[in-house]
């Protein structure tokens, strides 16, 4: 493929709630545009940009591919993202990079909850948007529904710019607003439009007038004249407003039987912005591109890292001005480097086409950098600029991992270190009181596919089961007791007596220690030996050994001997008299709570309040709107651990949520002998 000029060029992404068709219609944007000569197929595993061996076992997509298709002297990079919710990491890298954004729904499902994610991640980045109504050959296809669920969700910025053509089985093509004319065959000349919608068409083309004028003063007034707009002023009045996020145009088609594509292709060369047309974030402020004082500085943002056991790191880079050349070096300011650049290269789904360079508004990669990953800018040390980096979403489902064998345990360390790179929603970590290491990511198989990834790229090989909940102990009421410690036969002796007396403190306070000691009854240079028992008692609490927290612990007696006591002595005093004032002062446990706000269709509302009073939920409050609720909740942890899981199947997967510790509480009691009965089992396990 020949180099672009800026102008020339259209990044565009398709985004939707999964399945409605993007990587389908990827594949038929590039066949229409003769960039490959075969048409895959999702299912058959052949399609360009579900490459990856995990998309061709499972049918979905979990990354995000290029695919670059020229389009009536155009270079169009199309990004392939994946429409489940668990890899909604690539949606924010892709998204982030493109200029405009195809967002796809299935003409049967209409508006869902990826729908909605997709607008809120175009919205949040600025980008131009067209909705393309997908599947249009299905039976209940239906476009009108389509349509007044997103004016009723999006504005009425939404409009129309095609009506289909025979519906269902029947569905041959498009009605073109623009230009009233019937393209039924994509190759073949445009027609007249079929009689029965004439009317239709007509009405449709007048709401698109009426909306597309009010982008242009001269426009506005020719129309209120009753003046004839013509085709080229209405497409240039569209222009506008979609770049100006005024005006959401819709489309339709049958990607898999590649039907009213190209409508599409032409779609994104007239409306899309360019590279040139667009604003780059810097650190010091958004500016407008075709403003920028120096238009060769270099500045490109990585925006996906894949790490390749034996190529090593292939980065993906979109340049926002300036150019990337092979052989050459570039600033990361980001992690403070010089970086040498080798071969650079093209991308079309999973094949590499060396280029000598990589120029402004164009997409490339390159292999082999030592430090740059996702987020990082590409520019020169005399004169750097930095793009903000990449911001992901926390986490929301955790599970423990452990190597399989010693070998894979040798191999662990830097297999994470590869795959959280490649994967920024992925991140490791070890729980300090569980002794967990945790692999927390965005759902169940975003943590299956990534161990899977794992095992196929660096042969490490993890067991993968539910964390533990990180209970906690802690005191009720006050309590006294006295800790004695003595041990004098013979040579040396041991003396410590310490008397404790614990009170409860309010939560999240962790622990505090007193020394009221008078008189020197336990002598001042023993009293750190105290608290460093009392302190290394808290780790296990004498319920079921979780660590005790929210305890204030008061010395206020004691009595020591001159010659045996010893800071020893006192240390094991100390917590003697603390595991005894423990148990005393009406001993709980703990749990984590989280707080959640999960979004479902209306319909699933009351199976979702159902099935959080049986996780011993709270439900806090419901937002409904526009065909959504919003429910927030406060719930323990352990009850949510798969909630994940549980939302996919009790919504099959329309439904998406977030979550974030809220605290600690106390386990209810019946729970809590569970909790308690099992600790002590597991203990017993372990000797
Ligand atoms: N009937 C019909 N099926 C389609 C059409 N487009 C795609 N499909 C089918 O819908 C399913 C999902 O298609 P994909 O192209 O993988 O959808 P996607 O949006 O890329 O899916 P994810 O990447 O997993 O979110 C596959 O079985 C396709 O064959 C279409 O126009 N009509
Ligand atoms: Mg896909």
């Amino acid at each position: 493929m020949k180099e672009y000029q800026a102008e020339q060029i259209r990044n565009v992404g398709l985004f939707s709630h999964g399945g409605a068709g993007k990587t389908s219609l990827a594949e038929a944007m590039l066949f229409q545009s003769g960039a490959i000569t075969r048409l895959g197929k999702v299912e058959e595993g052949s399609t360009t940009t579900d490459f990856d061996p995990d998309e061709v076992k499972r049918h979905i997509s979990v990354s995000t591919a290029l695919a670059p298709c020229e389009w009536q002297g155009c270079k169009i990079n199309v990004l392939d993202t994946p429409g489940y919710a668990d890899f909604i990491g690539e949606v924010v890298q892709a998204m982030r990079v493109v200029d405009g954004a195809v967002i796809l729904l299935d003409a049967v499902s209409g508006l869902e909850v990826g729908t909605e994610t997709a607008w809120q991640e175009a919205e949040k980045n600025g980008v131009p948007r067209i909705f393309y109504v997908n599947k249009m050959e299905r039976e209940n296809a239906n476009f009108e529904a389509a349509i007044q669920s997103l004016r009723t969700r999006f504005g009425n910025g939404v409009v129309p710019i095609q009506i289909p053509i025979g519906s269902q089985q029947t569905f041959r093509g498009v009605v073109d607003l623009l230009s009233m004319t019937a393209i039924t065959e994509d190759k073949a000349a445009p027609q007249e439009i079929p009689a029965e919608l004439r009317d239709a068409a007509q009405s449709h083309r007048e709401s698109l007038v009426e909306t597309a004028v009010e982008q242009d003063d001269e426009l506005i007034n020719k129309y209120l004249e009753g003046e004839e707009i013509t085709v080229e002023e209405l497409q240039r009045a569209l222009a506008i407003g979609v770049k100006a996020k005024a005006i959401f145009p819709v489309l339709c088609g049958a990607a898999l039987a590649n039907r009213a594509v190209a409508p599409l292709l032409d779609a994104l060369v007239a409306f899309m912005p360019s590279p040139m047309e667009i604003a780059v974030r810097t650190a010091d402020g958004v500016v407008p591109v075709a403003q920028l004082a120096d238009k060769a500085q270099l500045a490109a943002l990585v925006w996906k890292t894949v790490s390749d056991p034996y190529v090593g790191r292939l980065n993906y880079f979109r340049v926002y001005s300036g150019a990337v050349q092979s052989d050459s070096h570039f600033w990361n300011p980001n992690k403070g480097r010089e970086e040498r650049i080798g071969q650079l290269y093209t991308v079309i789904g999973k094949r590499q086409d060396p280029v000598p360079r990589v120029a402004m508004g164009d997409m490339g990669a390159v292999a082999k950098l030592q430090e740059t990953s996702t987020g990082d800018t590409m520019t020169t040390r005399e004169n750097p600029v930095q793009l903000p980096t990449i911001q992901f979403p926390d986490p929301v489902f955790s599970a423990a991992i452990s190597p399989k064998t010693k070998a894979d345990l040798d191999k662990l360390g830097p297999a994470l270190t590869r795959m959280t790179e490649e994967d920024p929603t992925i991140r490791v970590e070890k729980n300090a009181e569980t002794g967990d290491m945790l692999m927390s990511g965005m759902g169940e198989s975003h943590i299956d596919i990534t161990a899977e990834r794992m095992k196929r790229k660096f042969g490490v090989d993890v067991n993968i089961e539910m964390p533990k909940v990180p209970y906690r102990e802690t005191i009720t009421t006050s309590a006294k007791a006295q800790g004695r410690y003595k041990k004098q036969t013979g040579g040396h002796g041991m003396f410590g007596d310490t008397w404790l007396e614990l009170e409860p403190l309010p939560r999240d306070s962790g622990f505090q220690f007193e020394d009221r000691i008078v008189g020197g009854a336990v002598p001042k240079n023993f009293i750190p030996a105290v608290e460093k028992g009392i302190r290394e008692s808290l780790a296990e609490g004498v319920l079921a050994g979780f660590p005790v927290v929210d305890v204030k612990a008061i010395l206020y007696d004691g009595s020591y001997h001159p010659v045996d006591s010893n800071e020893m002595s006192f240390k094991i005093a100390a917590s003697m008299g603390f595991k005894k004032a423990a148990a005393d002062a009406k001993p709980v446990l703990l749990e984590p709570i989280v707080e959640m706000a999960i979004t479902v269709p209306d319909a699933y509302t009351g199976d979702i309040i159902g099935d959080l009073n049986g996780k011993r939920a709270q439900v806090l409050g419901m937002v409904p709107e526009d065909g959504f609720t919003t429910i927030q909740a406060r719930a323990p942890y352990a009850e949510v651990r798969r909630y994940a899981t549980d939302l996919r199947s009790i919504t099959g997967a329309r439904g998406k949520f977030t979550m974030k510790p809220a605290g600690y509480e106390e386990v209810p009691a019946h729970v809590a002998q569970q909790v308690i009965a099992e600790a002590k089992k597991e203990k017993e396990q372990e000797k």
